[in-house]
């Protein structure tokens, strides 16, 4: 790595972990959310959102906006944090996370959070709308790029399948979508529950150009995002730990969206603190 991936590197890992003492705080105020799913996609959401990803935070609707879709709507902790970094509203709202009232519902909803692309949470839709995205802008001329983040147990969900195929058709060479490949979903592994493997070959199969890689290893999804196009959509199987970066969270089916005790809480800052 040359010194300048090296730097690109280093700030994206402590912007990460910034984020996930944020997402610890916000999932704290209600005592709700997915903490294992945020921590897993922590680090692709923070290269996207913190180096790669063209947008104008003070012009959420800027035509020329990179698109993107957080098809894994459940870790709405995660882009929350992310979207408020980004300068998209005040970090202080984070605060009122899933309280009645707040703009930051559960799932994330396009018509009450700026920078929210789309409404996500029930599984299965982020593809098939990144698909659109990504025809509109080779019907309009226009050179954004659209990201879609999607769950590996997401990938159970038929449609997205439908949406691969159309997408593999299309060479829709400005589509790229990331596998949060933790192996958990919802009370079970993916591999106990309907296998995924060699879940790169299937992609392949769809016409998609597939890259492996490191999910918590910033220079390798730099890499991975840049890396110049073969004239296919793009996916990248980014192998990650489902509560990656607390021990105690790690790799755990419980803590799909368990809640951290207010012991757990402090445990987990200090493991955070750096
Ligand atoms: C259509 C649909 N079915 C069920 C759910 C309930 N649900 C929420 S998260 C989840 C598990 C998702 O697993 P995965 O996609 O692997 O996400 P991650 O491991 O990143 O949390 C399920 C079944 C849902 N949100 N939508
Ligand atoms: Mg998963």
């Amino acid at each position: 790595m040359n010194s300048l991936a090296n730097d690109r590197a280093a700030r994206l890992a402590e912007i990460a972990r910034e984020t996930r003492i944020s997402i610890v705080h916000t999932i704290d105020a209600p005592r709700m959310g997915h903490i294992g799913g945020d921590f897993s996609v922590t680090d692709i959401l923070v290269t996207l959102f913190f180096d790669v990803m063209r947008y104008r935070a003070e012009e959420p609707g800027w035509a020329g906006r990179d698109r993107f879709i957080l098809s894994k709507g459940h870790c709405s902790a995660a882009l929350y944090s992310v979207l408020a970094r980004a300068g998209y509203f005040s970090p202080d709202l984070l605060a009122s996370f899933m309280a009645p009232l707040s703009p930051l519902n559960g799932h994330p909803n396009r018509r009450k959070v700026a920078g929210v692309e789309a409404n996500t949470g029930p599984l299965g839709h982020g593809l098939p709308i990144a698909v659109g995205a990504a025809v509109a802008a080779t019907i309009s001329k226009s050179d954004y790029r659209t990201y879609v983040v999607l769950g590996d147990g997401e990938l159970q969900e038929g449609s997205n399948w439908e949406a691969a195929m159309f997408a593999g058709h299309r060479r829709l060479e400005g589509l790229t979508a990331v596998v949060d490949r933790n192996r958990l979903q919802q009370g079970a592994r993916t591999e106990d529950t309907n296998g995924l493997d060699p879940l790169d070959e299937k992609w392949r199969a769809f016409g998609w150009e597939a890259i492996v890689l490191d999910g918590h290893d910033h220079a390798a999804l730099l890499d991975a995002f840049e890396a110049p196009r073969i004239g296919k959509p793009r996916v990248l199987i980014a192998n990650t730990r489902k509560g990656k970066g607390v021990s105690f969270i790690e790799d755990r089916v419980e803590w799909h969206h368990k809640v951290p005790s207010r012991e757990q809480v402090a445990l987990a800052l200090e493991e955070l603190a750096g």
